[in-house]
């Protein structure tokens, strides 16, 4: 890879991504990995810590696959992979726990809301969730991890991971900082707006799909909620819905805040929903089209995973070794 510093970020097939994946994940993955060598994963083992249909979640892997490549993940410049085909991950996942205390972990926001969620299914993945992000991370010498502002407590656990490994047995690990981009939108709930935008949300109502038709696009936006008193303004506080609508927009458009408050100065709400569906659709219809024509083609696919996982592994196994001989286990001798 070039001499360029490591960034290393994930998603997980859980299903149908939205268009605030999109903006605060996805979209960024494409600008940066032209700064830095990109390794982007997707986190498939890290979805089994819910309950997963087996063949939804074998269509969710092909879905993102797609979805990476049609969004201008470029995997000859980048590494795209999935986590499961590079065993080293879940073998730093383990030596990371032998020096990861369980109240590190029982303290997670992440996993007491998921233990709220999933209160039939709390499993030991669902606690160890954020060592295996932490062996991810660390296994490519890391040093940007572009996240949403959920994962930060994973993140900070990655970091003392590494620092305490490091102290204890010479150092091994970079140490990572995070990313969080200050232009990506938080995208809030078309339904709830004071909740964010979700993949997950049972009302189907309450995103915009990466998946979704312009026909349906259009349809969401005008069920959208909103107070009654027409005006567009930017007021996050007693407008919500407004609000949210402005900076999907101004996301979209590259627009400011104030440049579309005065477009629509004057305008009803109809209008404006119709401008936003507009903007969205002509952002998202063409990456739909092209994720839906690599998805007919598996076999590129496979070829392009397969590739991934080639040139993670050689990166990974660098660092897998140089942590077993730290700790002192004795490495296999081939041949
Ligand atoms: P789920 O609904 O299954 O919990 P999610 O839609 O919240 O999932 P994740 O898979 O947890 O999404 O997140 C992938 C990345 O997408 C996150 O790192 C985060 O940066 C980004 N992201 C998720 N939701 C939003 C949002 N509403 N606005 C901006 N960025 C988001
Ligand atoms: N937990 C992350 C996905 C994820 C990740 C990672 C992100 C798994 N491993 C390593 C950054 C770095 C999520 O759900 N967004």
């Amino acid at each position: 890879m070039e001499d360029k510093k490591m960034l290393f970020s994930a998603i997980q097939p859980s299903g149908i991504l939205t268009i605030g994946n999109y903006l605060g994940a996805l979209r960024n993955f494409k600008k940066l990995q032209d700064d830095y060598n990109g390794v982007f994963a997707l986190a498939d083992l890290h979805t089994l810590t819910v309950k997963q249909d087996p063949a939804i979640l074998r269509k969710n892997i092909y879905e993102l696959t797609a979805l990476y490549l049609a969004c201008g993940i470029d995997p000859e410049k980048s590494i795209l992979f999935a986590q499961s085909h590079v065993s080293a991950h879940t073998e730093l996942a383990w030596v990371l726990n032998t020096i990861c205390y369980p109240g590190e972990l029982s303290r997670m926001t992440q996993f007491k809301d998921k233990s709220l969620k999933h209160e039939d299914n709390i499993n030991m993945g669902l606690m160890d969730y954020p060592v295996l992000m932490a062996a991810d991370i660390l296994l490519y010498q890391t040093e940007l991890v572009p996240i949403g502002a959920d994962q930060k407590q994973h993140l900070e656990l990655a970091r003392d991971l590494a620092i305490r490994f490091n102290n204890r047995y010479g150092e091994t690990f970079k140490v990572p900082e995070g990313y969080m981009s200050k232009s990506a939108a938080r995208v809030k709930s078309l339904a709830e707006p004071e909740r964010k935008m979700s993949k997950s949300d049972a009302n189907l109502n309450a995103f915009i799909s990466m998946d979704d038709d312009p026909a349906t696009v259009l349809r969401k936006f005008k069920r959208a909620v909103t107070d009654s008193d027409d005006k567009i303004i930017y007021s996050p506080e007693d407008k919500p819905g407004i609000s949210n609508l402005l900076t999907i927009y101004c996301a979209f458009t590259g627009k400011s805040i104030e440049q579309a408050q005065e477009e629509f100065a004057g305008k009803g709400y109809g209008d404006f929903k119709v401008a936003v569906g507009e903007v969205v659709t002509s952002a998202i219809e063409p990456i739909r089209q092209e994720k839906n024509r690599l998805l007919a083609d598996k076999t590129y696919l496979d070829q392009v995973l397969s590739n991934g996982a080639e040139r993670a592994e050689r990166l990974a196994y660098r660092t897998l070794n140089k942590v077993y001989k730290k700790v002192g286990l004795v490495l296999r001798k081939r041949g």
